[in-house]
């Protein structure tokens, strides 16, 4: 396979203004027509050749302007249709067969549970019908539906119904119209035996809207939550952005196979059903809280994706990244902020920083790509919206908003690209962002080397920032960016923030100081006493801050600083530096020992349980930094003297404040009903971290609540965290009962079984991987679904450090079955499984060596291009 270039773009040489399109369902054979608009563009030759994108499709007929073409007019190869001469303007007609129930990629159309469905993001329609395949060919979309009456009495596609009727032999057909043009990859189909739930949404402007949800029947009792995050999302976007929903009819539909979260098809939303579905008994506080913001993204592509589009793959960021943003303020608006923005940073430090340091590293606008599934990452995603928080954060939000106005309104029904995007936000406000732009180019994670001093006698305190980006795959040179911190100076005797004075201009207590060469010291006077910085405040900036900290300077600052944030940051910063000393104690074979002012730290925050007006964010300061982020601060992984030091200082500090931790853990219990809402999430996350510091000391008070928590069922977030607990902890006797009854209990529900599997193939213990092999024949497990895979392999091979990482390799060797097994089956899923494995660089030469030797195993087969690319860059 070929790369593609973002150097090679060029405009398409025919574009398609309206499509005509029916599909004849059946499962073997589905018929689809489609009577293309075509015309040349203004500035291509005459005899260009038009050429479609195809993938196993087999074409039946074809036809310009009513004349079927003679078979030298025209060449189909397994990419697509090219037809060798055609005029300035013209319909184009084809009708093609494909067989939904054979494709297990799920892209283009396919069966889930006997429905049919579609997912065309970024190159799926290839696969329904002959069709220029790519994000800059806009047409509005006419669809006629036809199938069985009873096995498929709902049709839906994009857009409002217009005509329906019946046919003979049992047949039934719904016509759809999209006014709006629109890429292909937002084309979507869905039809089945489903039930709907029905709302109502009058939009600002005071249009009424028509919500549905659809959804297996018995899944009705499970939309509530997506609904209500729908109507607060609408409106959210109307109140933040002035944006307002522009058809009659908004539909979500759950779908069981589904290879991403939610796809935003327009006016057709199509959900994983793990990504809408959620009932207290079946879902977690985190699943609410997930499907509230996926919900939420999926609308507000809306305008961000799908009103304006991407001109080409390589700017898959300015929708993602932008949209991410936008779902990540509207949670941080409906939940504690703080807490949204600890937990999206935790995860981003760890998974997306690791991105950066792997093989598969690349700019948030990648300049080349072989399969661009494999570029839905972490960097177009999560990094892309961090670097539109930073615009925000530079330009201001005033003038952010009416950069974007400009943006929705410029390009309204365009596809365009980032620097579009960028040039609106330096329009509106007077800024030039042009090293700005760089952070869109260069991959990598900028390092920062902090230090400061005071000076007593001038009343000065000098900062020094110096930032470094590290060689990437293709970049080794690096120029160096403009990054914004957010900071304070703490007072080391009023622990208060200091007035920032800054080359005589007064800046407040809190202030952005501009880093763009590679070092700049920033010189504060008039500073009064002696001040730690808060630097980075609120993750400013998507980097590596290094500063000189000692354990005094962080525990002052985890009691004093200004910002939750960095009060948070410090105790993770304080953890670190304790958990160092213990992985470098259980390496060396010496006792470890705790460091008291950790347990004192803790001791103060706990303290805290009664009077904080957020315990969610006490419980996340509560939380020790996982094995993954540590691992990210290590040179060289050793997981087990990770996973050893992070356990002996649970046990600890479980030891040391175990009436703490208890009375804290009854102070929390509740009986009332269960609420997706802040104030319940925040007690029951607090309580529940209580009680995983007393059951890793096998406290019987700490096991008798965990199974009492377990046997009262009063809510899937407690059931399921005292099964977790009782399940890693290393009594058999406690968990093996609990699990059996639960496995029966929801034998029926594929979602919990989900949930059923990752508790086991994460434990700790060393029968883990023998659980995977053994799960893997569970009647309720499939290959084939994708929630399953992840459930299950993704779950062990992800987040089981201690199994996966198993020294006789076996971890490495059932990892690469399963992808040569799902290589063949969904490709896409395949090449999204092998991440673990291609970051081999960090461990052990042992280790190494199997992780390489499973790589090469894998490339020794008949790869798809999404495997292909994965392993030849993990190898490369
Ligand atoms: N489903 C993906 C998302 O919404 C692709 N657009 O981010
Ligand atoms: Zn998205």
């Amino acid at each position: 396979p070929k790369p593609t270039y973002l150097s090679d773009y060029r405009p398409p040489a025919h574009r398609v203004t309206h499509a005509e399109l029916s599909f004849d369902l059946d499962p073997a054979a589905t018929r689809v027509k489609a009577r293309l608009h075509v015309e040349r563009h203004p500035e291509r030759e005459a005899a260009e050749p038009l050429v479609l994108d195809g993938e196993q499709l087999t074409l039946e007929a074809i036809a310009i302007d009513g004349q079927p073409l003679g078979e030298d007019e025209y060449a189909v190869d397994e990419h697509g249709l090219t037809v060798h001469r055609v005029p300035e303007r013209f319909q184009l007609d084809t009708e093609v067969t494909i067989a939904p129930q054979e494709n297990t990629a799920l892209e283009g159309l396919y069966q889930s549970n006997g429905m049919y469905c579609t997912q065309c993001e970024a190159e799926g329609f290839r696969r329904i019908t002959f069709y220029p395949d790519r994000p800059d060919v806009m047409a509005t979309f006419s669809t006629t539906v036809i199938g069985d009456v009873e096995r498929e009495p709902v049709l839906l596609a994009n857009g409002n119904p217009v005509e329906r009727g019946t046919l003979p032999g049992g047949r039934h057909f719904v016509t759809w119209e999209d006014p709006f043009p629109k890429p292909c990859y937002l084309f979507a189909l869905v039809a089945g035996d489903l039930e709907k739930v029905e709302d109502r949404f009058t939009t600002a402007s005071g249009r009424e809207v028509t919500l549905q949800i659809w959804v297996e029947e018995e899944n009705l009792d499970k939309t509530d939550h997506a609904m209500a995050s729908l109507k607060r999302a609408m409106r959210w976007d109307e109140e933040t952005y002035g944006r307002e929903y522009d058809l009659d009819l908004f539909m979500i539909v759950a779908v069981n196979d589904f290879n991403m979260g939610a796809m935003e098809n327009k006016g057709l939303n199509i959900f994983n059903s793990a990504a809408v579905l959620t009932h207290p008994h079946t879902a977690t506080d985190a699943a609410f809280q997930r499907v509230e913001g996926i919900v939420a993204h999926e609308y507000f592509h809306n305008w961000s994706g799908n009103r304006v589009t991407c001109r080409d793959w390589f700017q898959l960021s300015l929708k993602e990244g932008f949209t991410v943003f936008r779902d990540q303020c509207f949670s941080a608006d409906t939940n504690s902020a703080p807490v949204k923005r600890i937990q999206d940073v935790a995860f981003f430090r760890t998974a997306q920083f690791a991105e950066d340091a792997g093989p598969t590293a690349h700019p948030v606008r990648p300049d080349h790509y072989i399969e661009i599934s494999n570029f839905y990452t972490l960097t177009i995603y999560e990094k892309g919206a961090e670097i539109v928080r930073m615009l925000r954060n530079l330009v201001g939000w005033e003038a952010f908003r009416s950069g974007s106005d400009r943006y929705f309104e410029r390009f309204d029904g365009q596809a365009v690209t980032i620097e579009d995007f960028v040039d609106c936000m330096a329009e509106a406000s007077g800024q030039d962002l042009s090293q700005f732009l760089r952070w869109y180019s260069q991959a990598g994670t900028p390092e920062i080397d902090a230090h400061g001093e005071y000076d007593y006698a001038e009343c000065e305190y000098r900062l020094t920032l110096r930032q470094r980006t590290p060689a990437t795959p293709d970049q080794p040179e690096k120029l160096p960016l403009h990054i914004p911190i957010r900071m304070g100076l703490v007072g080391t005797k009023s622990g208060e923030d200091l007035t920032l004075t800054l080359e005589g201009e007064q800046l407040g207590r809190d202030t952005v100081i501009h880093l763009r060469e590679e070092e700049q010291t920033f010189v504060f006077s008039d500073v009064a006493e002696a001040p730690v910085p808060s630097l980075a405040r609120g993750f400013s900036a998507p980097v590596k801050l290094r500063f000189p900290y000692g354990r005094e300077d962080l525990a002052f600052l985890l009691a004093n600083d200004s910002d939750g944030f960095n009060r948070w940051d410090a105790g993770q910063r304080l953890a670190l530096l304790a958990l160092d000393d213990l992985i470098a104690a259980h390496r060396n074979g010496v006792e470890k020992v705790m460091d008291p002012r950790v347990v004192e730290a803790f001791r103060s925050l706990l303290a805290q349980a009664d009077t904080t007006d957020d315990k969610a964010v006490l419980a996340e300061m509560l939380t020790l930094p996982s094995e993954a982020y540590i691992a990210e601060q290590q040179p060289l992984v050793d997981v087990d003297a990770i996973h050893a030091a992070r356990t002996f200082v649970k046990q600890s500090l479980a030891l040391a404040l175990r009436d703490d931790f208890l009375a804290v853990y009854e102070a929390n219990r509740s009986d009332a009903p269960y609420a997706p809402e802040p104030e319940q999430i925040g007690a029951r996350s607090l309580k529940n971290v209580a009680l995983a510091y007393l059951v890793a000391i096998e406290d019987d008070a700490g096991i008798e609540h965990a199974q009492q928590q377990f046997a009262a069922d009063h809510n899937m977030t407690d059931v399921r965290h005292a099964l977790t607990l009782l399940t890693h902890s290393s009594r058999d006797d406690l968990s093996d009962p609990a699990l059996r009854a639960f496995g029966e209990k929801w034998a029926h529900d594929p979602l919990v079984m989900d949930q059923w599997f990752s508790i086991q193939v994460t434990r700790p213990q060393s029968d883990a991987l023998e659980r995977v092999r053994f799960l893997m024949d569970h009647p309720a497990f499939s290959l084939k679904n994708p929630n399953r895979v992840r459930a299950l392999v993704g779950a062990f091979a992800g987040q089981n450090r201690v199994n996966f990482h198993r020294p006789d390799g076996q971890g490495y060797q059932l990892l690469a079955d399963v992808v040569i097994e799902l290589n063949r089956l969904n490709p896409e899923i395949a090449a999204r499984l092998i991440t673990p494995l291609t970051r081999w660089q960090r461990f052990d030469e042992g280790r190494q060596e199997l992780m390489k030797r499973e790589l090469e195993r894998i490339r020794a087969e008949e790869l798809s291009p999404n495997v292909y690319e994965v392993v030849e860059k993990a190898l490369a």
